[in-house]
């Protein structure tokens, strides 16, 4: 890891994208997700680590990982979101960007997914904006990186 490159990590079950519950996720796989991020990154002049888990440690390790050793994070920890105080504990522990994505509007769903014990130790959300979303992301990292 090093300070040009973007870590975008994707939590529980975000392996399974496009193949159920297209009405809300949309059609593209992670793979597609992959190649939006690699575009951005392309675009801006950033290298891209890409990376999905279902283990919530795992998360942890990868955001300790990437705390003052990257260009940023992107996050999409899907079910964690709305559950883990250690992921949230880990991201407040950040000295780089941090970007919170969800491909859905979690605003507009069920009660349980309204809470997120992320965003008030991330610096930036896209929310609902579909998986293009994550570009916007890397975009809004970049943007912040010419603004210094
Ligand atoms: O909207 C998002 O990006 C979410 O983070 C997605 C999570 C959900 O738990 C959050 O509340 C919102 C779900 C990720 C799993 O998505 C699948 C999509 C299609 C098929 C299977 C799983």
């Amino acid at each position: 890891m090093d300070a040009q490159t973007v870590l975008v990590l994707n939590g529980p079950n975000l392996n399974l994208l496009g193949e159920r519950q297209p009405e809300i996720y949309g059609t593209a796989t992670l793979s597609d997700v992959e190649g939006i991020c690699a575009a951005a990154c392309r675009e801006a002049g950033l290298d891209l680590d890409f990376r999905q888990t279902n283990h919530e440690g795992r998360l942890v390790d990868w955001v300790q990982e990437g705390r003052s050793a990257s260009a940023g994070i992107v996050i999409n920890a899907a079910g964690y979101t709305h559950t883990s105080v250690a992921l949230r504990d880990a991201l407040a522990a950040c000295r780089v960007p941090r970007v919170e994505v969800h491909i859905s509007d979690i605003r507009e769903r069920e009660e349980f997914r309204r809470f997120s014990y992320l965003s008030d130790v991330c610096d930036h959300h896209v929310v609902g904006h579909g998986v293009q979303g994550y570009g916007e992301a890397i975009e809004w990292i970049a943007g912040r990186r010419s603004e210094r």
